[in-house]
């Protein structure tokens, strides 16, 4: 295939993330059991890796990943057509990039959840885990992107993805300059500018100047675009918008904030919902419903995923609607999650006595109002998704959420979508949910009622509204579009290289305006 300006436009696709599509298991001899990832991500790499050459470094995790790295000489090794590379940090490394900076801080910072009277504390072992986890593994990941694709004469495009590898681009630049293009995407939100004062400067400016040395960088809406740009102007003040909203020139670089919604993988989703386990846990479900209605809740055990406000909105629901006690129950189906950590603990244990409270106030030993269920089992997931007459999608602040999109594909009773308006799906889907704010109780229960009393022949077209905006984009186009762009940005970086350049070139430095 040629590209529009001659390049060969058969490119290297390189990703880098800190899960891994495999997960590897000793099985002796060296002999590795594989087992592949559930995420979209892998499907729709999977398609590409057909047309093209596709390498995947990421983090070893398990025991068995160590030893698959190790067994390899820490060499990119081909499994199902992608090209995988482990790097193997040391545990106490990994411990403070993971949970010291990514996610107790990282996370928290980028979805608000802060106590803030009490957290953060940027104590002496932050700024170690900073140093010595954070920044090493980072680093460690450019090396061994920039070991495997140095002598590449194809184009070379990067897409680290998510808060866990901020620096990736900073460390790739230094090793091979305008070599590579460099194209992160952040799957959670970014904040307004004033989120980010809860940072130290240093981390902040390392954070920012870092993602500045990309070619472009994708987030899922428009918003987390926007306060990007916003967030660079505001602490970098060599950074200059030009009075654009998505692009940003820093130290002769021009860099642009992209949107690009990610999406469900959609002939996946619908063959899943026909197999026949999904099959046998739709009937399990619809037995233990009866003729009750269905409130379902399907989430990762997060604060941010507001799992404890929608169990009160439940109950009050209950209180103010008493003509639903008997005839309806909510099913919430949460996903083990950080367990280690006592606030993901201690937010459990919150749920769990919320519901207890809802059932010890309304039961009448038949009916059970409350039900949830822990546990990892996405076949069932997606059998309750068939069955809801309401979904709740009520995150306090979410990337994209992808149980929303899910959900209205492969819904089958016209359930009716009730959605965050901070989630990021609220961009695509919000004209066809009813939309609540995350942190009002009382209109989350009127949208329950609304929801449950809404005439059948709405909820009809509400739902196949739903169905169609979900069927319009794909996995596989999500990332496609990616590719596309980093592909173009290759190819203009190219054609000016072979253009004498001109003088009249405006750097960041002569110009005073923002
Ligand atoms: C991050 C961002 C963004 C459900 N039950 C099980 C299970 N699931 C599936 C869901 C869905 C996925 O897990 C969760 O995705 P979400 O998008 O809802 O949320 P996060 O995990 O927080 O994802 C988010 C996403 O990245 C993609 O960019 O949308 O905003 O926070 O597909 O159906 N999966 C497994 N077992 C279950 O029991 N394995």
């Amino acid at each position: 295939m040629e590209a529009r300006d001659g390049h060969s436009d058969n490119p290297l696709i390189v990703i880098a993330s800190n899960r891994g599509p495999f997960r590897f298991r000793f099985v002796g001899e060296k002999q590795f059991q594989v087992k592949r990832g559930a995420g979209g991500l892998v499907t729709a790499l999977s398609a590409l890796a057909a047309r093209h050459d596709v390498l995947w470094v990421a983090c070893a995790m398990s025991p068995g990943d160590h030893a698959w790295a190790l067994a390899n000489n820490d060499r990119a090794q081909s499994v199902d057509d992608i090209s995988l590379r482990l790097v193997r940090p040391q545990a106490e490394r990994y411990d403070q990039y993971y949970n010291v900076i990514s996610n107790p801080l990282l996370w928290f910072l980028q979805h608000q959840l802060w106590d803030i009277p009490r957290a953060p504390m940027v104590t002496e072992e932050t700024w170690r885990a900073w140093r010595e986890g954070y920044v090493t593994i980072n680093r460690q990941f450019a090396q061994a992107i920039a070991d495997a694709v140095r002598d590449s004469e194809r184009p070379v495009l990067v897409f680290p993805q998510d808060y866990h590898l901020y620096l990736v681009p900073h460390f790739l630049r230094e090793a091979l300059g305008d070599q590579v293009i460099i194209q992160p995407f952040l799957h959670i939100p970014w904040p307004s500018p004033d989120a980010w004062r809860v940072l130290p400067e240093k981390m902040r400016t390392s954070l920012l100047t870092s993602l500045l040395a990309s070619d472009r960088i994708g987030f899922q809406t428009r918003k987390d675009a926007f306060y990007f740009v916003q967030t660079c102007r505001f602490y970098l003040a060599d950074a200059h918008s030009y009075g654009h909203r998505d692009r940003i020139t820093y130290q002769g670089r021009e860099v642009e904030a992209h949107s690009y919604p990610i999406s469900i993988d959609i002939d996946r989703m619908e063959t899943l919902a026909q197999e026949p386990e999904t099959r046998q846990f739709r009937g399990q479900v619809a037995r233990s419903l009866g003729e009750s209605k269905l409130i379902l809740r399907v989430d990762r055990i997060e604060p941010s995923k507001n799992i404890l406000r929608g169990l009160v909105a439940y109950r009050t629901l209950l209180e103010s609607y008493p003509e639903h006690r008997g005839k309806v129950q909510m099913l919430s189906l949460l996903v083990p999650s950080r367990m280690e950590v006592g606030e993901y603990r201690d937010y459990l244990r919150d749920i769990m006595a919320e519901s207890g409270m809802i059932n010890a106030q309304f039961s009448d030993g038949d009916w059970e109002p409350s039900r949830i269920v822990v546990g990892d089992n996405y076949p069932r997931a997606i059998a309750a998704m068939q069955l809801y007459d309401v979904l709740l999608v009520n995150p306090i602040t979410d990337g994209m959420n992808l149980v929303a999109k899910e959900g209205a594909l492969v819904n089958e009773q016209d359930g009716v979508l009730i959605l965050s308006e901070s989630a990021g799906a609220f961009y695509e889907l919000g004209d066809q949910a009813l939309v609540i704010s995350p942190f009002d109780i009382y209109s989350t229960v009127e949208a329950m009622h609304l929801a449950l009393t809404m005439p059948a022949e709405e909820r009809q077209q509400r739902a196949e509204q739903l169905q169609s905006l979900v069927r319009e984009s794909d996995i596989r186009q999500w990332f496609k579009n990616q590719v596309d762009d980093a592909l173009l940005s290759f190819n203009n970086h190219a054609s000016r290289a072979s253009t004498p350049e001109t003088p009249d070139t405006v750097t960041s430095a002569e110009s005073s305006t923002g």
